[in-house]
Parts: C-alpha cells; sequence; structure tokens
C-alpha cells in the first residue's frame, strides 16, 4: 500500500491549485451573488485541460486514472463548488457514452470536450428523482424513418441552459419502468428542444441548473446510447463512476472551511488570548480535521478500486455519503468557530455551508447511498 501521490500528480495538484487561487478564490463570493459563473471562466478551465479531464487518451484526452481526477476535483471544490459542479457534470454526461456508446459516439463526444464544449446529463423529472426508475419522457420509435421522436421535461439539469450536448434519459416502452429506459444523445438546437426556467438555487449558484422541455424532438436512432431499455443500468453505472467525484470537491469543501476556520481562530482574540487557544475551539478543529482526512481516504479509495477495475459500487457510495456528510458538518462547525462572522457574507464559510447542502442531495440523495452501502453488505 502507498498514500504517496506521485511527481505527475503532485505537478497536476499544483497547477490546478494555481488557476483556482487566481481564477475561482477571488470571485466566487461575486459569482455567488449574481448566479452565474464568470464570464470567460469555462474557457479559461478548457484551456487548462479542465472540461475533458474523464477523456481516455485513445479519444485525444489525457487518459487521466480516477485519483488524479479526484486530486483536481479537490481543488476545484477548495475554490467553489458550484464551479466545480459545473465542470464535473462533464464527466457525469460523458460516462453513458463511455461506458455503452459505439467508437463514433465516442469519439464525437470527446471531440466536443477536447474543444471546451459543456455536457450535462439529462435524468431526472419532476417526478423522478430518487425513484430514477420513474422518468416519463417517453422515446416513440419511427423504424422506416429510422429516429425517435422524445417528449417530456427534465428537472434540476446542471448545465441545462449552456450545454452544447445531452445525454437524455427517455422510456421506449408504453408502459413505462425500468426495462423500457433508453439513453440518447441530444444536441443542443435540435428543434423541440428548450431550456426552461433556471433554478434560483440556495448554494453552488455559479452552475447553472435548469429545468429541459422536449417537444416532439425528433433524432436519428444513431443518438441512441446502448440498446433499447439499457439506460438503467446505464445510468447506475453512470453514478456510479461519477460519486466519488462528488466526494472529492466535498473533501475540497470541506478542508477550506477547515482552513478558514483554522486561520480564524489564530487571529481572533475573545479573553485576551487567541480562541485557538481554549481547548472547545482544538477539539472541534481536531474531529473537523480527522473527518476530513477520513472523507478523503475513502474516495482515493473508491477511485484506486475503479483504476483496478475492481467492483467498486459499494466504495463509490461510501466516499460519496460520507465526504457530502463531512462537507456538511466541517462547514456548519466552521460558521460555528466563526461565530457572528462566519454567518456574515464578509467572510467565505456560510456560502461553503450552503454549498455543503446539495452534496447531500444530488447524484443520489445520501439515504440512496446508505441504501445502496446496506443492500451491498446485507444481499
Ligand atoms: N450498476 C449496474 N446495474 C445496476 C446498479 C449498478 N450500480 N444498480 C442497480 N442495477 C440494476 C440491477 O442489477 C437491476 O437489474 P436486473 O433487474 O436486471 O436485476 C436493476 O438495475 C434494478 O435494480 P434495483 O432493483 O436495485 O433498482 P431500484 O429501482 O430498487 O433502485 C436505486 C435502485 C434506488 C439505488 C436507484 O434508483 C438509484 O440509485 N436512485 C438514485 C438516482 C440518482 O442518483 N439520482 C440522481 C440524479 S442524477 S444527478
Amino acid at each position: 500500500m502507498d498514500f504517496a501521490l506521485t511527481e505527475e500528480q503532485l505537478e497536476l495538484q499544483e497547477m490546478v491549485r494555481d488557476f483556482v487561487a487566481k481564477e475561482i478564490t477571488p470571485y466566487a463570493a461575486e459569482m455567488d451573488r449574481e448566479n452565474h459563473a464568470r464570464e470567460g471562466l469555462m474557457e479559461k478551465a478548457a484551456d487548462m485541460g479542465l472540461l475533458n479531464v474523464c477523456v481516455p487518451e485513445e479519444y485525444g484526452g489525457m487518459g487521466l486514472d480516477s485519483v488524479t481526477v479526484a486530486l483536481i476535483y479537490e481543488e476545484l471544490g477548495k475554490g467553489c463548488a458550484g464551479v466545480a459542479t459545473s465542470i464535473a457534470a462533464n464527466s457525469l454526461a460523458s460516462y453513458p457514452i463511455l461506458l455503452a456508446g459505439t467508437e463514433e459516439q465516442k469519439q464525437a463526444h470527446c471531440d466536443l470536450l477536447n474543444e471546451g464544449k459543456l455536457a450535462a446529463f439529462a435524468l431526472t423529472e419532476p417526478g423522478a428523482g430518487s425513484d430514477a426508475g420513474a422518468v416519463s419522457t417517453s422515446a416513440v420509435k419511427d423504424k422506416e424513418a429510422g429516429t425517435y421522436t422524445l417528449n417530456g421535461a427534465k428537472a434540476f439539469i446542471t448545465n441545462g441552459g449552456i450545454a452544447d450536448t445531452y445525454l437524455v434519459f427517455a422510456n421506449t416502452r408504453k408502459t413505462g419502468g425500468i426495462r423500457g429506459l433508453t439513453a440518447f444523445i441530444v444536441p443542443k438546437g435540435t428543434p423541440g428542444f428548450t431550456v426552461g426556467k433556471k433554478e434560483d438555487k440556495m448554494g453552488i449558484r455559479p452552475s447553472n441548473t435548469c429545468e429541459l422541455i422536449l417537444q416532439d424532438v425528433v433524432i436519428p436512432e444513431a443518438n441512441r446510447v446502448g440498446r433499447e431499455g439499457e439506460g438503467f443500468r446505464i445510468a447506475m453505472n453512470t453514478l456510479d463512476n461519477a460519486r466519488p467525484f462528488v466526494g472529492a470537491v466535498s473533501v475540497g469543501l470541506a478542508q477550506a472551511a477547515l482552513d478558514c476556520a483554522v486561520k480564524y481562530s489564530k487571529e481572533r482574540k475573545q479573553f485576551g488570548q487567541p480562541i485557538a487557544s481554549f481547548q472547545m475551539i482544538q477539539s472541534m478543529i481536531a474531529d473537523m480535521a480527522m473527518r476530513v482526512e477520513a472523507a478523503r481516504m475513502l474516495v482515493y479509495k473508491a477511485c484506486w478500486m475503479r483504476d483496478q477495475g475492481m467492483e467498486f459500487s459499494k466504495e463509490a457510495a461510501m466516499a460519496k455519503c460520507y465526504a457530502a456528510d463531512t462537507a456538511m458538518e466541517v462547514t456548519t462547525n466552521a460558521v460555528q468557530i466563526m461565530g457572528g462572522y462566519g454567518y456574515s457574507r464578509e467572510y467565505p464559510v456560510e456560502k461553503m455551508m450552503r454549498d455543503a447542502k446539495i452534496m447531500q442531495i444530488y447524484e443520489g440523495t445520501n439515504q440512496i447511498q446508505r441504501l445502496v452501502i446496506a443492500n451491498k453488505i446485507i444481499f
């Protein structure tokens, strides 16, 4: 067992850390207030190669291993979990194609990401969240024309209003249910495919979250990813792959909050001494640091298992769930240590606390993660 990072991993980590310090952290509060990412930020992220971290070498990407990708997302999470979410959504939307797509689909999709374009994963609907099998968007096949016609609506889609390509899950069975779930690539601008309302969220506000509306959207059969009815398995597999990265962003978020609380506790004086000298503060900081480190180890382990080709659904759920709960607890305690200042928008930790909440909700609630973990252990 080797806990040391390689030279290349350390270099990449340093590069992303510099990028975050220059381009994200100083603007995080402004982006949060304005409810969108800064003009040009995604282009800069693309120039750094951050939008295509999941692209394998044979499709023109860096072919990074999962541990290295986690290191990148952790750094992004330190700067702003909203920006990290928007960037990570590219990986989420890419896995269905990388896992089940044809060679042509893989090449075309990776070319888009290599050009710096954004992708969106459209599974969730107003009536299908935790119950992902309840997707009611329909896909009706026209055998003669070699097309599918999609009708329905998607909800809470990251990059919904700004992506160039969408991975949409729809049902090819009239009766619905998981056996009819099928994945499709729907390019931006396809007639009948429109963006609905943009969400005004509690946190991760620089990330774009929108409704999508599909009204008689006709796409060629060549845009179907995998077989008809294979969509549920593809979606579950995709979520397994992406969940450790939600964990990585959560670890970054928690580490940033811990760093703020430690700095503040050394500067803030009460009763004639820095509050860091009080044992109650020390105890909180020690607990926060232990949780962050434990979460990081779970994330690295799930990533490592994925890279070894091992079965890792349980570990992916553990990493996501524990790291998200850690982000919530550590950001809340950072606000507590900083008191009135922590609660004020003048300091960054109240934003981190708002951002942390979504980590327990998206890409499968933490209740769903616990179900996945228990099912793997018990049955
Ligand atoms: N990988 C591959 N296949 C999987 C799988 C996985 N991780 N998990 C389940 N499956 C397969 C099962 O093997 C089963 O196939 P068979 O019927 O052929 O045996 C099928 O999928 C149904 O599995 P299961 O009965 O466990 O499905 P449930 O309807 O009970 O739901 C949960 C399982 C709740 C775990 C699933 O719906 C889920 O993860 N929900 C959360 C969705 C989510 O994360 N949404 C976030 C939106 S995307 S940001």
